[in-house]
């Protein structure tokens, strides 16, 4: 069996990683556009000013997508861009941007999936208090509104939220990503449950509003459990267990950003571990956030393992010395992408959309004039044939989004790494597309078949 019939080949990218245009056309500040602006925050004091100038040059970047035979577009919208302050009054200029994007994609033939928030958060709103703030979800209620009058006469499928493990956790716990706090546990999970609530207020709008019938879905990540032995039962449902524990008192888990909005309820387990910090919480909370999705859309990178130890207790098992790892020192796992899509499915029972997943590579322009990336290939086609094996075995897969089409700005890494399958000179704004596009473009035409051809068996 290859891939399903209707599945969607695409890639993935954000508003702040790839637009710049951060002063154009009116639009407000975001946080990230506050912390580039600190000294030491990101990597060399590098900013999403410019970016790859994807607000000027968007019609030369679908055609590239075109080239690349992509079937499917995740694009994020900027939230001040649109609202500069957040609420209010509304930018046309800067919706009118999506507009354009929008129909330039349609015009090639690509599918544009929308997510309503990667992370650009309003400054403006963040100073009154941000996520914190009780009235936040209905801040993003009144975006989404505005978002989804204006595109979803042409725009079908939508994401809510991209990663909240990361824009909480990463932003208001551990100050490493914008607005760059460091709050108590219990003031960040209240933020937590604000974006939740703001992620069902969002799928509330877009059914209520959307002029064309809807798919939505959402987007977070998390780390996948991958069995040592997978003929071992017990062994499969120890890292099904530990896939969904919350058991550090800190944001990354999953199963405290997807019971929620999947299942009505936060994790028993997750209530324990944050104790006190955990937030009050109405029922009619989970009324709102808990609204029927379309898909499971989640962005997995890799996952850990779980085996038996000599006495044959289970337990983390160390990589092996020398085991691949990415540019940024992610290490390279493939399998977490069949057991990622198989847990997530048996425990939320909807598709599973790979809204994001790929390699960081210190890639350059060889000297004849392309830009070779064997490793990505390489990691890509194996990740591939991963979930594959998870539609093979049944799992409801549906579509996979690399991340990233273009290179971009990695957040406090700057544009230390690339995860594009295009090239960016950040200096000419040249493109190249990289050996990888070149093969997606086939395994897309292909859907699928030709991977796992060239494999040699150990
Ligand atoms: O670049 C990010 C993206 O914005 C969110 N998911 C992970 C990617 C790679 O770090």
């Amino acid at each position: 069996m290859s891939f399903p019939e209707n599945f969607v080949w695409g890639a993935a990218a954000a508003s702040y990683q790839i637009e710049g245009g951060a002063y154009d056309d009116g639009k407000g500040l975001s946080v990230w556009d506050m912390m580039c602006r600190q000294q030491g925050r990101v990597y060399a004091g590098h900013t999403g000013d410019v970016a790859i100038d994807h607000y000027h040059r968007y019609k030369e970047d679908v055609a590239l997508m075109k080239q690349m035979g992509l079937m499917a577009y995740r694009l994020s919208i900027s939230w001040p861009r649109v609202l500069p302050e957040g609420v209010g009054p509304v930018n046309e200029a800067g919706l009118d941007f999506y507009d354009r994007l929008v129909d330039e994609l349609l015009a090639a033939n690509i599918v544009p999936y929308v997510t309503l928030f990667h992370w650009d958060f309003p400054h403006a709103l963040y100073c009154r208090g941000g996520w914190l703030n009780p009235q936040s979800p209905e801040w993003f209620a009144e975006y989404a509104e505005v978002v989804v009058d204006k595109l979803s006469d042409r725009v079908k499928h939508w994401m809510t939220l991209n990663e909240p493990q990361c824009f909480i956790g990463l932003g208001l716990l551990d100050g490493i990503h914008a607005p760059g706090d460091k709050l108590g546990l219990a003031e960040v999970l209240l933020a937590g449950h604000h974006t939740l609530l703001a992620h069902g207020r969002s799928v509330q709008v877009i059914r209520a509003r959307a002029k064309l019938e809807s798919s939505i879905g959402y987007a977070p990540t998390g780390s996948p459990v991958i069995p040592a032995d997978e003929g071992d039962e017990d062994n499969v449902e120890q890292a099904r267990k530990a896939m969904f524990a919350v058991n550090n008192r800190n944001c990354w888990n999953i199963s405290w950003w997807s019971d929620p909005v999947i299942l009505g309820h936060y994790p028993e387990d997750g209530l324990s571990t944050y104790g006190s910090a955990a937030p009050k919480v109405k029922d009619s909370d989970f009324d709102i956030m808990c609204q029927p999705l379309d898909f499971y859309g989640t962005n997995i990178y890799n996952g850990w393992t779980i085996g038996r130890n000599e006495q044959g207790r289970f337990r983390q098992v160390d990589r092996p010395q020398g085991n691949p790892i990415c540019a940024n020192k992610w290490p390279v796992t493939p399998e977490a992408l069949y057991w990622g899509s198989r847990f997530y499915y048996e425990r939320y029972g909807l598709p599973i959309v790979i809204t994001e997943n790929g390699l960081s590579n210190q890639d350059w322009v060889s000297l004849d004039g392309k830009v070779h990336d064997p490793l990505r290939i390489d990691f890509t086609e194996r990740y591939l044939l991963e979930f594959k094996r998870a539609g093979e075995d049944g799992i409801p897969i549906e579509g996979y989004f690399h991340w990233s089409v273009f290179d971009n700005f990695e957040w406090a890494e700057g544009y230390k790494e690339r995860f594009g399958m295009v090239y960016v000179d950040y200096q000419t704004q040249e493109r190249i597309l990289k050996d990888s596009a070149h093969w997606y473009r086939t395994v897309i035409e292909s859907n699928g078949a030709v991977l796992g051809a060239s494999r040699v068996e150990h």
